[in-house]
């Protein structure tokens, strides 16, 4: 199973620079089957310093992260709906990411064009949103046109499917993306059928240098000014890919002089998995220490199919621990000699954070 971003964005506003930074952090494409060797796509570990923590505890061998695909998109152009700029394809790209980063410019720079001429930012989110929701606008028209006979004939099921249509398209109507609104349980449904592109998880990644702190809320207003209800990220992707080509010495002093406290990529990275709704549960042991991703609201049985598909079936029970905990008591065995290891069934929801032993 692979979670996929895919970073979408006008022509030179940052996207492939980030990409680059972001393939950087590629895992070991052999430890990852479901990998895809398309230059296009990067297979990125998800940072998570929990590992290395457990790892030392158990004397691991090896150390496995998890990781997440990010998709470079190439860019949107005003009119892709109608194939400007190869846009069919672009968007035929964008369907089948699971969740989109959207990188939107916000520095200057005279010597890098930009398509719309001058810098704004607002304008740029719209034309990208626009060109997604007049897509998604087409498929929903083509699905009211093929039921709209048996609905007005008062077939049940197609009255209440016809209703739902509608509300999805009031709020196309507005030029408002899917994602972020309240819709009922059956326009949901509709929804998750229907694979809309405004319907995907989206988070935005302003290019800027990050100077004041109230710059924070300015993005945050932008967004809702647009009526947009997403994540976002502050991010100068320039000088953290400049940051991506060095040594790590190099890289340490060089975030001292700037006084640069954290890896904006890292960040990126553990929001998109936030993004997709991913938590991580991890297992330690001589061998190794790794990391297991399943969607948020997993249940144990389906958990352990991330091991192996088989262990689904065979699960018999698992047994669980929170990762703090484990470290506090200094061992496996003795958390379980202390019974601290709680014995969890077919029903128990995966917590992040829980280190687990399946029995099969
Ligand atoms: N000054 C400045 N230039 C940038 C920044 N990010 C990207 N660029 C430059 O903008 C140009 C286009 O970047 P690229 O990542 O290829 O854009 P894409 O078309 O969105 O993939 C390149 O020359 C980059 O070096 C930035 O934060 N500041
Ligand atoms: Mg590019």
């Amino acid at each position: 199973m692979s979670f996929s971003i895919g970073i979408v964005g006008l022509p030179n506003v940052g996207k492939s620079t980030l990409f680059k930074a972001l393939t950087k952090k590629q895992v070991n494409i052999a430890n990852y089957p479901f990998c895809t060797i398309d230059p296009n796509v990067g297979v990125v570990k998800v940072p998570d310093e929990r590992l290395e923590k457990l790892a030392k505890m158990s004397c691991s061998a090896r150390i496995a992260p998890t990781a997440i695909e990010f998709v470079d998109i190439a860019g949107l152009v005003r009119g892709a709906n109608k194939g400007e700029g190869l846009g069919n394809q672009f968007l035929a790209n964008i369907r089948e990411v699971d969740a989109i980063a959207q990188v939107v410019r916000v520095f200057e720079d005279k010597e890098i064009i930009h398509v719309d001429k001058d810098l704004n930012p607002k304008r740029d989110i719209e034309t990208i949103n626009i060109e997604l929701i007049i897509k998604d606008m087409k498929s929903l028209e083509k699905r009211i046109a093929k039921i709209s006979g048996e609905a007005k004939a008062g077939k049940k099921d197609k009255v209440q499917e016809m209703e739902n249509l509608n509300a999805i398209r009031a709020i196309l109507d507005k030029g408002q993306l899917i994602y972020g609104k309240d819709l009922s349980d059956g326009a949901k449904e509709i929804v998750r059928e229907m694979q809309f592109l405004t319907a995907k998880p989206m988070l935005f990644v302003f290019n800027k240098k990050i100077e004041a702190a109230d710059d924070e809320k300015q993005l945050e207003k932008l967004l809702s000014d647009l009526g947009i209800k997403a994540a976002f990220a502050a991010i100068d992707i320039k000088m953290e890919s400049d940051l991506s080509e060095l040594a790590d010495e190099e890289k340490i002093s060089y975030k001292k002089d700037l006084e640069i406290n954290e890896d904006g990529i890292d960040k990126l990275i553990k929001s998109s998995y936030e993004l997709l709704e991913l938590i991580t549960y991890l297992t330690t042991g001589k061998d190794e220490t790794r990391a297991w991703t399943v969607q948020k609201g997993a249940r144990a049985p389906q958990a352990a199919a991330a091991i192996h598909t088989d262990f689904e079936k065979k699960f018999i029970r698992a047994e669980v621990i929170n990762w703090e905990k484990l470290l506090e008591t200094g061992s496996w065995s003795k958390a379980a000699e202390l019974g601290m290891l709680r014995t969890e069934g077919k029903e128990y929801i995966v917590q992040d954070g829980d280190v687990i032993e399946f029995k099969i």
